[in-house]
């Protein structure tokens, strides 16, 4: 059969798409992917995600898929608009099947089986192989376990499968670029290599102009169990299965080594694992061999404060680990018990900081998440949070996100609960880090922008902040958050333009 695998997003890594692909065609299909990256609306808007596809792009796409048997979509919640119209504009064009998947069909089954004929719920390799064979073969595919669908004989609401416990049985993700295909700019054209090159070059945590980043995953699944966390949500989906599951180091290593042979000029690997420290010692120790000896380059991981001992954190900077994101999220303990991370506590980040400034060199530069605008936080809660930040050793950036409801995720249902949204606003189509104009916030900003502590501790003394959070200074503050977000996408845009502009009108011509 022959099936074509679009992903909307930025990062044309996409590898759901990339496995789902290697996957189909290990088990005898015909695969296509294109890559949908919506550089245009990132430099003309300063983000992605909110306007649809121009028809040009559609009609493209769709004269692609004509001719194909399947055509699957991978989105996450925010593309939900942009794949509907996508969805539909293409079936207006041609008759083609079409199946979601994602985390937004996972979170979601109910609202995307309206706009798709096919919903796959969870893990995708085994459920779209099947899928796909029942499909060729004319039956309806009333047992693939994840499959969602409804025709006129019915609702078919599939259970869930067990997630595949070996993950050494996935094929490595698809990289024949000449099956593949990406949007620059307002053209969908063939990918190439130096296409992909551009795309991959200085992004996320190595920004260097002459870094080539490829990313990939150790482990699927997370040992913790955050409350504003999808892996909080698969716990339920998959409840009686083991959800956190490892690659052998042997099928890591060969992944790794094996696109460095095909695109040797790949020099920065980004572990997307959500915490890349959950191996035991031992693991990470034959990691650390197997990587020095055959990889040897500077790689990118995510951290949990719970895995990160003094041991772990030596072994990963002898491999090779240059740059890290930890999640600190909040001090307070209230808001930790709120985020089910009770385990955590000023004293332990500061145990962290220790240990990271003692195994890294001094100009290592970890970079910590804080989750901002948290409805249910007091003053208190958000000045604790502050005040540990200062006190961490520098040289660190924060991440600042604001809180965010996705679907599915144990938070959304009590901001439901309190009032705090409705099931029909878009709360979710906001960027994690779009956070609006206020005092609370700035002041964290002035850590990242280096102004020195004793002058924020100042700024931060609880009868002034008081004052600067009290209702009519709020008020009037909030005069300001349309300029401010119109300033902040504008530096985005020029941003992106800068990035991306040279490269898509050589393209476009
Ligand atoms: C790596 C990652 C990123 C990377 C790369 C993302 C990418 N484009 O590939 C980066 C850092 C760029 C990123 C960015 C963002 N991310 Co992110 N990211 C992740 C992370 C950690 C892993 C995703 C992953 O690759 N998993 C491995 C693959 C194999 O698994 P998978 O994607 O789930 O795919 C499987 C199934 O879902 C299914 N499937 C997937 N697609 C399809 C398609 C079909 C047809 C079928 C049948 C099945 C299927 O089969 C796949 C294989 O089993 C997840 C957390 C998590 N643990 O899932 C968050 C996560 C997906 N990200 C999230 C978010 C919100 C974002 C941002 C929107 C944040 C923001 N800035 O506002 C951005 C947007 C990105 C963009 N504009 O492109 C949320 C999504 C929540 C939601 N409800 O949508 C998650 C779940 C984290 C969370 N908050 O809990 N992200
Ligand atoms: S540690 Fe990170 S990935 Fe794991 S559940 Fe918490 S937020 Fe999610």
């Amino acid at each position: 059969m022959k099936i074509l695998l679009i992903s909307p997003y930025l990062d044309i890594t996409s590898l759901s798409t990339r496995l789902l692909s290697s996957y189909l065609k290990a088990g005898g299909h015909s695969v296509v992917q294109v890559f949908l990256p919506d550089l245009q609306c990132m430099m003309e808007k300063g983000i992605d995600f909110i306007d649809c596809y121009p028809d040009e792009v559609v009609e493209q796409v769709a004269t692609l898929a004509d001719g194909f048997h399947l055509l699957g979509m991978s989105l996450m919640t925010n593309y939900f608009i942009k794949m509907t119209h996508l969805t539909r504009g293409i079936r207006k064009r041609i008759d083609i099947p079409v199946v979601w998947g994602g985390i937004h069909p996972t979170v979601a089954p109910e609202e995307c089986m309206d706009i798709a004929d096919y919903i796959c719920v969870g893990e995708g390799e085994v459920a779209l192989q099947e899928l796909a064979d029942n499909l060729q073969e004319g039956i309806r595919p009333a047992h693939v376990k994840n499959i969602w669908f409804r025709d006129e004989q019915g609702e078919c609401r599939n259970p869930v499968r067990e997630p595949i416990s070996d993950l050494d049985e996935i094929p490595f993700p698809d990289y024949d670029i000449e099956d593949q295909y990406v949007l620059v700019g307002r053209k969908v054209l063939p990918l190439s290599e130096y296409i992909l090159k551009e795309m991959v070059r200085g992004r996320v945590h190595f920004n260097e102009p002459h870094h080539y980043i490829y990313e990939t995953m150790w482990t699927r699944g997370c040992p913790h169990h955050c409350a504003y966390c999808i892996n909080n949500y698969y716990r339920t989906l998959y409840s009686g299965f083991e959800m956190v599951r490892r690659r052998s180091v042997d099928n890591l290593i060969e992944e790794i080594r094996s696109i460095r042979e095909r695109f040797p000029w790949f020099n920065r690997i980004n572990f997307m694992d959500d915490d890349f420290a959950s191996a035991s010692n031992g693991q990470l120790l034959h990691f650390r061999d197997r990587y020095k000896k055959e990889i040897n380059c500077p790689f990118f991981s995510l951290l949990s404060v719970l895995s990160s001992g003094e041991e772990k954190l030596s072994i990963l900077f002898d491999a090779g680990l240059r740059r890290t994101e930890i999640g600190i999220q909040s001090l307070s303990p209230s808001t930790n018990r709120l985020y089910r991370r009770e385990y955590f506590s000023m004293e332990k980040l500061l145990k962290l900081a220790g240990t990271v400034k003692r195994v890294f060199p001094p100009e290592f530069c970890p970079t910590y998440d804080v989750i901002l605008e948290n409805p249910w936080e007091s003053l208190d809660d958000v000045l604790l949070t502050l005040r540990g930040v200062l006190d961490l050793p520098r040289p660190f950036v924060l991440q600042l996100f604001s809180l965010t409801f996705f679907p599915g995720i144990t938070l959304f249902q009590k901001a439901m609960e309190d009032g705090i949204i409705s099931g029909s606003d878009a709360s979710h189509l906001k960027e994690d880090h779009d956070r609006g104009f206020g005092y609370l916030n700035l002041l964290f900003v002035l850590v990242n922008k280096r102004v020195p502590n004793c002058i924020i501790r100042f700024l931060s003394w609880k009868p002034f902040v008081e004052v600067m959070e009290s209702t009519p200074i709020k008020w009037f503050l909030s005069l300001f958050n349309p300029l401010y977000k119109v300033l902040k996408k504008r530096s985005i845009c020029r941003s992106q333009r800068k990035r991306f502009g040279w490269f898509i009108s050589e393209h476009s011509g």
